[in-house]
């Protein structure tokens, strides 16, 4: 059977979600780096366009965006379920929290702190994507009103955790711990000072810990080429097609794109649509064809041409 590839960077926050999301889970995968910022030669070929980190790939198979890889995770291995408590749509939903939300906030804070630190190719490839002006200098200014943002929702947490329990959801780890732990992980590693803003909050610390204990599962390494290689022999997988559903475009040739930021888009014939999820066959010249699976929720489909 083709194994997990995770095509990421260490200090990427939305693959820690991921890579917490493995450990709970103790599975074995491999891991491919990819660049921090574009170009991503041995990304493209894979996703047809979609930049951002993670993507999972196994065989031919490829998800984008790290509400789909999870997703995913949990529905071929659901031993060590990442919904102990039966919580698989609200632990889902609370993605949308701290992925848009925290994360922002967690941004700000952190390269508002390191201000002229930070390199400037990483600012002008941050503004490509976005759309936007990526100023840390500028963002300094809102680091007093993030910081407070930052905290309020770390004392959620806190407070989730005031009765003892060792996880947010009771004894047992989930989704909704290695995403509500990944921005603060974010924050304490790429700017360790702005850590003092959760230091102090009762159960965090020791939670924290416990989360990070919980490790990345078993990792071996892999290079982009093999990655790419293992695409190219492998044929997607038909009985990972989004169970379809009824949708209007359904067989026709769409383009979906992020509707936040990294819009790039990613064409294809639509062949599988599940509640939460897309399924886009794409035809790539090196490797063949590669079915690439992304979420409904935050990314838009319209008819290609
Ligand atoms: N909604 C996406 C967001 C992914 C995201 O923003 N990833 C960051 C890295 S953690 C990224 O791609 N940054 C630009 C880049 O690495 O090229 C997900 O959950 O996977």
């Amino acid at each position: 059977m083709a194994k997990i590839i995770l095509h990421h960077y260490d200090s990427s926050p939305f693959s820690e979600k991921v890579r917490a999301c493995l450990g709970i889970k103790r599975l074995e995968w491999l891991a491919v780096e990819q660049p921090v910022i574009m170009p991503k030669p041995a990304l493209l070929p894979l996703t047809g366009g979609y930049r951002r980190i993670p993507v999972m790939q196994i065989g031919a198979d490829v998800w984008l965006d790290s509400v789909a890889i999870v997703a995913e995770l949990e529905r071929r291995h659901p031993a060590s379920t990442l919904f102990p408590a039966g919580t698989g749509g609200l632990a889902t939903a609370l993605q949308y929290w701290t992925d848009r939300e925290v994360f922002q906030a967690a941004v700000g804070v952190i390269f508002g702190g390191l201000g002229d630190k930070v390199d400037p190719a990483f600012i002008k490839d941050r503004e490509a994507l976005s759309g936007r002006p990526f100023d840390p200098q500028a963002m300094a200014g809102a680091v007093p009103y993030l910081s407070d943002q930052f905290r309020a929702h770390a004392a959620l947490l806190s407070a989730q955790l005031a009765d003892g329990r060792a996880f947010l959801e009771g004894a047992a780890p989930g989704l909704a711990d290695a995403t509500a732990y990944y921005n603060l992980w974010f924050v304490r590693a790429a700017f360790p000072p702005a850590a003092a803003l959760f230091a102090d909050l009762p159960h965090l610390g020791d939670w924290l810990d416990r989360v990070a204990a919980l490790g990345h599962g078993t990792r071996s390494g892999a290079t982009p080429d093999e990655a790419l290689a293992i695409a190219a022999a492998h044929a997607p997988d038909p009985a990972l097609l989004a169970a379809s559903g009824e949708h209007p475009m359904l067989g026709q040739s769409v383009i979906a794109s992020a509707t936040d930021y990294g819009r790039d888009p990613v064409a294809g014939q639509l062949v599988g649509a599940s509640a939460q999820l897309f399924s886009l066959a794409r035809q790539d010249a090196q490797l063949g064809t590669i079915h690439v699976h992304l979420p409904r929720i935050g990314y838009a489909l319209s008819l290609a041409g």
